[in-house]
């Protein structure tokens, strides 16, 4: 039996595929699911055969469509403040996690889908998938990082206005406000995210690692103490092999082999 009942994942060539799975729910995070996403971001975290990371939704309708509306109805105030606590931990390990991370945005993705989005480096998105906070046309706030994730992302007044209207948008929408990165054909999605995933494998670990870093330390502060952070990183490129080598290989035109290191 599989070590997961919500979740399928599987390590192709270095690209650790997470694959939410529910479609009888149209993916829905529940309790179960998050717990299942919890302990699989925390293996992927320490796994060195994983150099990147893609999250997508089984079937061909969602990406994920939120939490589950079933399982948060009957909670209490303080349940509720559980469930968010416990799913906001979850995204920000997702989102710190030294892999890159991509989301395969493959259809609906909406509430916590939206926020799982968020969560990771890249977006790219079939076009038919469709975005949106729509919480407050359940009577609830998002809970999962939307609050915050989706107006550093798309700013304040364009994130303001989908989270006060809970509109659904759809993917070229989505493109137009900066919330994915890319569109393309539903049979396509697949391949452009590996796509990127190879891209970025391709470069200095270690390099893409430190970036990351410093965009996420870096947009949580002020300015000063985000170009004093990129500092510290980029100096320590310079005890890695692979800045000898990146260099080196530049200047004898030819392509670098990177160690990661
Ligand atoms: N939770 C539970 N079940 C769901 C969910 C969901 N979020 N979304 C869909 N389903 C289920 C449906 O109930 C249905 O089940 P069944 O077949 O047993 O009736 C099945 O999936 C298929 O869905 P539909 O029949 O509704 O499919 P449609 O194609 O007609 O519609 C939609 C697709 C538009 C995506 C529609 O299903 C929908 O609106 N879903 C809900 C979307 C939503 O509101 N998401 C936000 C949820 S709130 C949230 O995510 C908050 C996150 C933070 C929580 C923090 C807590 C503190």
């Amino acid at each position: 039996m599989s070590e997961y009942q919500n979740l399928m994942f599987e390590n192709q060539d270095g690209i650790g595929v997470i694959t939410v799975n529910r479609p009888q729910a149209l993916n829905a995070l529940n309790a179960d699911t998050m717990a299942e996403l919890d302990r699989l971001v925390d293996a992927i975290a320490k796994d060195s055969a994983v150099k990147a990371v893609i999250i997508t939704g089984a079937g061909d309708k969602a990406f994920v469509a939120g939490a589950d509306i079933a399982y948060m109805q009957p909670l209490a105030a303080v349940d509720g403040r559980a469930w968010g606590k416990a799913g906001q931990a979850v995204f920000n390990k997702i989102e710190n996690l030294p892999q890159p991370v991509i989301a395969a945005v493959n259809g609906f993705a909406l509430g916590g889908g939206c926020e799982l989005a968020l969560a990771c480096d890249i977006r790219i998105a079939a076009d038919k998938a469709k975005f949106g906070q729509p919480e407050v046309t359940l009577g609830i706030t998002p809970g999962f990082g939307g609050t915050q994730r989706l107006p550093r992302l798309i700013g304040k007044g364009r994130a303001k206005e989908l989270l006060y209207t809970g509109d659904m948008i759809d993917a070229a929408e989505a493109y137009r406000l900066g919330l994915v990165n890319k569109v393309v054909a539903p049979g396509e999605l697949m391949e452009a995210a590996r796509a990127i995933a190879l891209k970025i494998m391709s470069r200095g670990q270690f390099a893409v690692q430190m970036c990351k870093a410093a965009v996420n330390e870096g947009l949580d502060t002020d300015l000063d103490t985000g170009v004093a952070y990129e500092a510290e990183v980029f100096g320590l490129c310079f005890a890695t092999a692979d800045q000898k080598e990146g260099m080196a290989a530049f200047l004898e035109k030819r392509k670098p082999a990177f160690i990661g290191k």
